[in-house]
Parts: structure tokens; sequence; C-alpha cells
């Protein structure tokens, strides 16, 4: 594949263009001040050490998984900063930068991977729904709740509300995906399909997916598709601005394929080496997200080696806070696995908690 439509605005090298103009017609920029774009590096660096740490605590035997976003962060952070206050996200399972941006606390997904509870942000206040393993089901539900939104009659306006589904490369090959597709582009839902093609899924290369860069799908059902370099925080942040934006005016959805790399494993449970060469993975890291943008801003003299360094002691700080209070997470009761079945309880799943208690009980009185 070729990089003939990645729309970028910053190179490897830090190198920066005001504007890109696609095929189409369409401008794309950014108009940030430089307070804006130390913000962004902030939030970029950030994301990063936590999901260091994250590693680091499974690693240590305190998270039963982890899904590393590294390498993802430009794509995340990029398009998270561009949601609007009200537009909805519906993320899969390694979104932790754009939580991030959501405001959320992230200690939230490291819970969830420690085991002792689902995840437990509340959806309705954050505009960021659960994280989903069920690769690509998050996609339906998206879009179910986007044609949703516009039978309530909350689109169609400069401040109407938009939503984002995050998936992955492999998740477009899932029925779920394409069906999402078909209804969103039939019914003029208000919808992002951001796709982080991270190049793999799990161990399946991009080629195992698709004959066709992934945005080309977009055309067969009838909506626009945009390819934008998902290394680069400031295209990432135009494109996703401008979906979102044409979302909630009411015309309809836009497929993004963010082209980036999944520079660590798939998960803590995978060793890419067994299916990947190490130069791939170097011809990559000379693409950084964070490299970049930071090259950039040094060379425009936004910031310099003191704010760096600050940054880097701040998100230290930040993971060494977040370590802590992993650790002295309580362990949940086990029965407590029944409480968020149903919002208001149903009497089968009241029954089994019932037999289960009982069954925890006879181990209770064995104890010596
Ligand atoms: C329906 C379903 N099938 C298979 C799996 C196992 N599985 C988990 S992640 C994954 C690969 C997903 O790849 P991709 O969509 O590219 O996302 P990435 O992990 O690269 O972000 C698979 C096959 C699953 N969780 N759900
Ligand atoms: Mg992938």
């Amino acid at each position: 594949m070729t990089d003939d439509c990645l729309v970028q605005l910053l190179g490897p090298d830090g190198e920066y263009v005001d504007s890109v103009t696609t095929a189409d017609g369409v401008t794309y920029s950014v108009g940030f001040t430089d307070d804006e774009y130390r913000e962004l590096y902030r939030d970029l660096v950030t994301v990063r050490r936590l999901d260091t740490e994250g590693l680091a605590l499974q690693r240590q035997g305190e998270l039963g998984l982890w899904a590393s976003l590294l390498g993802q962060e430009a794509a995340q952070v990029g398009s998270g900063r561009a949601l609007r206050a009200q537009d909805m996200v519906f993320p899969s399972y390694r979104e932790h930068g754009v939580l991030y941006t959501r405001g959320i606390d992230p200690i939230m997904p490291f819970s969830l991977y420690r085991g002792v509870d689902q995840g437990g942000w509340d959806a309705g206040e954050h505009l960021f729904q659960g994280y989903t393993l069920v690769v690509g089901a998050q996609v339906l539900h998206s879009t179910g709740y986007a044609m949703g939104i516009t039978m309530d009659g909350k689109v169609g306006s400069p401040d109407g509300e938009a939503v984002i589904a995050y998936f992955g490369d492999g998740a477009t090959s899932q029925g779920e995906v394409n069906e999402a597709f078909v209804w969103a582009g039939v019914f003029n839902a208000p919808m992002v399909f951001f796709c982080q093609n991270n190049q793999y899924a799990i161990s399946e290369p991009l080629e195992r997916q698709t004959r066709i860069p992934l945005y080309r799908r977009a055309a067969g059902f009838g909506f626009p598709g945009v390819r934008v370099d998902g290394n680069d925080v400031l295209a990432t942040y135009a494109v996703t601005r401008a979906a979102l934006d044409h979302a909630r005016a009411g015309e309809g959805p836009t497929l993004i394929e963010a082209y980036t790399y999944r520079m660590g494993a798939h998960t803590s449970s995978d060793d890419p080496t067994r299916y990947r060469i190490a130069s791939e993975v170097e011809s990559w890291k000379a693409k950084d997200p964070i490299s970049r943008f930071r090259a950039f801003l040094s060379k425009s003299q936004i910031a310099g080696d003191d704010f760096f360094a600050e940054v880097d002691d701040t998100a230290k700080t930040l993971a060494l806070d977040l370590r802590e209070r992993v650790l002295a997470m309580p362990d949940p009761q086990p029965v407590s696995m029944f409480d968020h079945v149903y919002p208001h309880g149903s009497p089968e799943v009241d029954e089994q908690r019932r037999q289960f208690a009982d069954y925890q009980a006879m181990f209770e009185s064995s104890a010596h």
C-alpha cells in the first residue's frame, strides 16, 4: 500500500505544514495556541508513562492482563481531544489514551485488568462507554446509539451530538462492523468510525484482513473514508474534529483509518517475536508519535528542555501514585460478580447469587 492518501501535518522528523488538502478537496489544519500544543505533548507523554506502568504491574503479577497502547498515543490523544463535551465514545479494550482525554481517572482500566471490578466508570457521566473485549461488538452498539440520538432530535446543528467508535484493523473483518457500516450509511447516523490500523490483529498482519486500504471500504457503504497518519497527533486531531462536526451537523458517518503501529505486544499474554521481524519494529520507531511532536515543539521554540523535563517528572509522579493506588485496591467479594449484571436485578441472577453464596459458605465452615 502506498502513502498516497495519507493526511499528515507533522512528518517523522517534526517537519510541519500548516494545512493539507485531500484529493476530495477537503482542507485540514489546526489552530492551536502554544499552550494547547504544550498540553497536547503532556497528554502524549502522560498516557505513554501510565501505559508503561500498566505493563510493569502486569509483569510483577499485579494485573491479570494489560493491553498496551504503545505507539498509538497520537491516534488516541488526537482523536480524544477532538471530541466535544457532548460526544459519546464507544471504546474497545486499548483506549486508555482516549479515556484519559475524557477526564476519567486513569486508574479505571487498571481495576478492570486487575480483575477487581468490571471497569467502574460512569458511562453517562463521562460519555465514555465500558471497554469491550468482544472484537467489533461496540461498533454495532454505537451505531444503534447514534441512530437513537438522531431520533431524539439531538443531531443536525453545530452544537449537536456525535458518536465515535474505536476498533482495530482486525475488527474490520467482523460481520458486526460491516453491519454497522450498512446501518450507519443507510440511516445517515452521526457516526465516526475510528479504525486504529496498528497493522496486526494479534499475530495476523493487515494483508490477512484486506486487499485494499481500509479507508476505501467506506465508499462501498456510501460514506466518506479518510486515511490519516495516526502517529501525527495534529492531523489526527484535525481529521477527527472535521468528521465529528460533519456527523453532528446531520451529514452522516465517516470512516477514519488512523494508520499507525502497535509497538508492543498485542497484550501481556502475547510474544510478537514469534510472528514479526525486529527490523519492522525499528522502522516504525523512526516514526514515533512523541519524538516527532517533541522535535516540532523544539524547532518552533514552543517548548524547550526544561518543559520536557517537567512533563517527564510530572508523568512519573502520576505513574507512581497510580501504582500505589493499584496495590491498595481491595479484593472484591466473589459474590459481588452478580451485582451489576442487570441494573435492577433479576430473579435468575438472584438465585445464582444465593447458590454461589451457599457454595462459598461451605469453605468457610470447613476452614481450620
Ligand atoms: C469476537 C471475538 N473474536 C476473537 C477475539 C479474540 N481477539 C481478541 S483481540 C483480537 C484481535 C483484534 O485485532 P484488531 O481489531 O486489529 O485490534 P488490536 O488488538 O490490534 O487493537 C482477537 C482476534 C475476541 N476477543 N472477540
Ligand atoms: Mg490491530
